[in-house]
C-alpha cells in the first residue's frame, strides 16, 4: 500500500465536531435539557466553568448558558451565550449559580426557566426569560423570579390537554400547576411523596401514551452518587409510583447525573452528563446522549452509557474510533494530553491482535479509496480495516514516534452505512491512532496557498485570505487571566509593528523568537490557527497570533460593523484604529462581538487582528455586516 507524502499545508482535522460522547467538545456542559422545536433538537445545558472566585473553586460554578442545536445528533451548533448572570435583574451578578435550566415553547414564544442566586437572601430562586425566536435568540429575563418557588432544576411539563406544570428540586421534588402565561404557579406546591428514600433533585417529567413519567437523579445508597430513576402516574401531580432505574451511577465517580428524555425522529433519547473531560474534578461535566427504549407496558429499559453515543458518522470526516462501540485484543484508550482533555482521546494498539470497532459510519461515494489515519508509531505496522464484508490491509511506515496524518490508497471502499473495525495485524512497535477518515482526497486541508492575486469574501461574507504570523509562545496556563486590563496591556505590547505589509515567508523577531509570515487562504469560514500551528510544528497552546489582511473597496462603504468570533480573546484594528476587542475566555462563535459603526474607505483598508489563547484551540472568523446584520461582500481581499 502506498503512503502518500503530505503537502506542507495539509493539516489534521478537527477533533471537535466529530466525537460522539461527550457530544459538546469545546466547553464543559451539564444538566442537559433537550427539546424539539420545529424539527430541530435544541439542547439547553448548564455551562460549568472553573470558578474565577473563591470559595467556589471546588464547587459548581456557572455564569451563563449556551444553547446548542442539531439535526442529526452528530454535528452540533453552538449558538453562543443566551443568558448570563449579569443580565438577570433579580440575580447576583457574580453568583455563579445558574444551575440546570429548561426551555419550552408556547404560542410561538420560548420560555427559558433557570435557577439563580437572588441578590438578597440565600438559596435559589427560579426565573423565566422569554425569546421570540431561537434563530437569533434574545432571551429577556423577567424582573422578578417566580413567586413562591424556592429551589433549583426547573422542568416544565406541558400536557396533551394544554396544561403546564412546574417541577423543581427543593428539599425533595416539588410540583405546582402553572398559570397560562407560564410566569407563575397556581395553588400550593406539592411535595412528591411515596418515592424510595434518598436525596433527589433534577426532576424531568414527560407524558407518553397518556401516562406521566417523573424521572430524577437519586442517591439510592448512603454515601453513594446519583443514579437516574423514574416513577409513573396517571396524573401530572401524582401520586407517582416508583418503577426503577434508568441509568446506574457513573463508573468514573461523577457525583451528579442530570438528564432529559426526548423523542426525536421516531427514536427516544436520554441526554445525561458524566465528567469525561475532567476526570479529577466532577463539577466540570460533559453532556452525553444514548438511545432509550420502552417496554410494551410503558416501563423504561435501563440505559447503559456508551462512548459511541448515537447517530451516523460521516466517514469523510475524522471518525474518533476511541469513542468505540467495542474494543478488544488488548487495545485501550487514553487522553491525547492529560493537561488538556478537550483534545480528546487516542486508541492504543500495544500488540498484534488489538482491535476496535466503531459502529455506523456512512461511506458516501466520495469516500472512494483513501484511508487517512492520524497516528503515531515507532516502527512498521499493518492494520486490517474491515467494513462489513470488505477487508483490506493497510501498511504503514514508522512515523518516527510523532503524530502524523498517514494516507493510504486502498481498493475502492464499499458505499453505504457500515461498522468499521480496525485491527493491528502485525507491528514492530506499539501504535496509537487518534482518528481515521475515508476520503477521496489524501487528507483534510485547512489552509492553502493563495493562487490568485486577490480573493472575494465567501458567500456569507467571511474573510478567508490572511497573512498569519507564526505564534509567539507565551506562558498562559489558563484564560482566567484575560481581564480587560491584562488584554489591553498585552495587545499593546505584542502587536508586531508593520511598516509595510508582510511578504510571504518574511521573518521577524518577536520577544527573541524568530517567526515567519504565511500568506494563506483558509478552507473554511474560520481560520483554524491551532491547525496552522500543528502543521508548522509551532506551539499550539499559550500563543499570541498576529494576522493581517487587506480589504479593497471600489467605493466608500459606510455604516458597517466588523463581526468577529474568536477562541480565545482578540483585538481588531482597521487602518490602525482599534475597533473591537473580545475579552475573557472566549469560544469561537460566529459574530460573537461586533464593532461600533465604521466606514470602509475607497481603496485599500488594512485589517489587523491579534488572537491570544492559553489552553484552547485557537481560531477566528471575521466578516463585515450591514445595519441589518447582512454580510458585506462587495470588496476584494489581498495580502498586499
Ligand atoms: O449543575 C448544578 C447542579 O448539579 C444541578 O442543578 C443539579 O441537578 C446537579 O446536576
Amino acid at each position: 500500500m502506498k503512503k502518500i507524502l503530505m503537502p506542507v499545508l495539509a493539516v489534521l482535522a478537527s477533533t471537535a465536531a466529530i466525537a460522539q460522547n461527550p457530544i459538546i467538545t469545546n466547553q464543559f456542559t451539564a444538566d442537559p435539557t433537550a427539546r424539539v422545536f420545529n424539527g430541530r433538537l435544541y439542547l439547553f445545558p448548564s455551562h460549568d466553568i472553573i470558578s474565577p472566585v473563591e470559595p467556589k473553586k471546588k464547587w459548581f460554578s456557572i455564569a451563563d448558558y449556551h444553547m446548542f442545536s442539531s439535526t442529526d445528533l452528530t454535528e452540533w451548533t453552538d449558538h453562543g451565550v443566551i443568558l448570563s448572570q449579569e443580565q438577570v435583574p433579580w440575580g447576583k451578578p457574580d453568583g455563579y449559580s445558574m444551575w440546570a435550566p429548561d426551555c419550552v415553547e408556547k404560542d410561538g414564544k420560548y420560555y427559558f426557566f433557570f435557577p439563580d442566586a437572588p441578590k438578597e437572601g440565600r438559596g435559589f430562586n427560579i426565573g423565566v426569560a422569554i425569546a421570540n425566536n431561537l434563530f437569533w435568540p434574545k432571551f429577556e429575563p423577567q424582573q422578578k423570579p417566580i413567586e413562591g418557588v424556592m429551589g433549583i432544576d426547573p422542568c416544565v411539563l406541558q400536557t396533551s390537554k394544554g396544561e403546564s406544570y412546574l417541577f423543581w428540586g427543593g428539599g425533595g421534588l416539588v410540583v405546582a400547576k402553572m398559570s397560562d402565561d407560564l410566569l407563575s404557579i397556581e395553588g400550593k406546591p406539592q411535595r412528591i411523596a411515596n418515592l424510595p428514600e434518598g436525596f433527589k433533585e433534577g426532576p424531568f417529567a414527560f407524558e407518553r401514551n397518556g401516562k406521566f413519567y417523573l424521572t430524577y437523579p437519586w442517591v439510592r445508597e448512603k454515601e453513594g452518587t446519583e443514579c437516574l430513576a423514574y416513577a409513573m402516574s396517571d396524573n401530572p401531580m401524582g401520586p407517582y409510583e416508583y418503577k426503577g432505574i434508568i441509568m446506574k451511577e457513573s463508573k468514573t465517580g461523577c457525583w451528579t447525573n442530570h438528564h432529559s428524555i426526548v423523542e426525536f425522529n421516531d427514536q427516544w433519547y436520554l441526554f445525561y452528563h458524566h465528567n469525561d473531560y475532567s476526570p479529577s474534578f466532577d463539577k466540570n461535566r460533559s453532556v452525553c446522549v444514548d438511545s432509550l427504549f420502552f417496554n410494551t407496558d410503558g416501563t423504561i429499559q435501563e440505559v447503559i452509557p456508551t462512548l459511541r453515543g448515537v447517530g451516523v458518522s460521516d466517514a469523510r470526516k475524522p471518525v474518533q474510533i476511541d469513542r468505540y462501540s467495542e474494543i478488544g485484543g488488548g487495545a485501550s484508550i487514553d487522553y491525547l494530553d492529560k493537561k488538556n482533555c478537550f483534545l480528546g482521546w487516542k486508541t492504543q494498539f500495544p500488540s498484534a491482535g488489538a482491535w476496535v470497532r466503531y459502529n455506523k459510519v456512512n461511506m458516501k461515494s466520495s469516500c472512494a479509496k483513501n484511508v487517512c489515519l492520524r497516528m503515531k508509531s515507532s516502527g512498521k505496522a499493518v492494520f486490517t480495516l474491515t467494513l462489513g464484508n470488505f477487508k483490506t490491509d493497510l501498511a504503514v511506515e514508522s512515523t518516527g514516534n510523532k503524530w502524523e496524518d498517514v494516507n493510504i490508497e486502498t481498493r475502492t471502499l464499499p458505499e453505504g452505512i457500515s461498522d468499521i473495525t480496525l485491527t493491528l495485524k502485525s507491528n514492530d512497535a506499539s501504535v496509537e491512532v487518534d482518528w481515521l477518515s475515508l476520503t477521496n482526497d489524501p487528507r483534510p486541508i485547512y489552509f492553502k496557498k493563495p493562487t490568485e492575486a486577490k480573493s472575494a469574501p465567501d458567500a456569507d461574507g467571511f474573510i478567508r485570505r490572511w497573512s498569519i504570523l507564526e505564534p509567539e509562545k507565551m506562558d498562559i496556563r489558563s484564560n482566567i487571566v484575560f481581564t480587560d486590563s491584562y488584554l489591553k496591556e498585552t495587545f499593546a505590547k505584542h502587536i508586531v509593528p508593520l511598516k509595510k505589509l508582510p511578504a510571504d515567508k518574511q521573518t521577524t523577531v518577536v520577544s527573541g523568537q524568530k517567526l515567519m509570515w504565511h500568506h494563506l487562504e483558509s478552507n473554511s469560514y474560520n481560520a483554524k490557527l491551532f491547525r496552522f500551528s500543528t502543521m508548522l510544528g509551532k506551539p499550539e497552546y499559550g500563543v499570541f497570533f498576529n494576522v493581517v489582511t487587506v480589504i479593497n473597496c471600489t467605493e466608500d462603504i459606510d455604516n458597517v460593523r466588523l463581526a468577529v468570533g474568536s477562541n480565545g480573546a482578540s483585538q481588531w484594528l482597521l487602518n490602525n484604529s482599534e475597533i473591537l476587542t473580545l475579552t475573557g475566555d472566549r469560544r469561537m462563535v460566529k459574530d460573537d462581538g461586533t464593532s461600533k459603526r465604521i466606514s470602509l474607505k475607497k481603496g485599500a483598508n488594512i485589517l489587523r487582528g491579534m488572537i491570544i489563547n492559553g489552553p484552547g484551540m485557537s481560531e477566528f472568523c471575521v466578516r463585515f455586516i450591514d445595519e441589518n446584520g447582512k454580510p458585506i461582500t462587495n470588496f476584494t481581499i489581498t495580502n498586499k
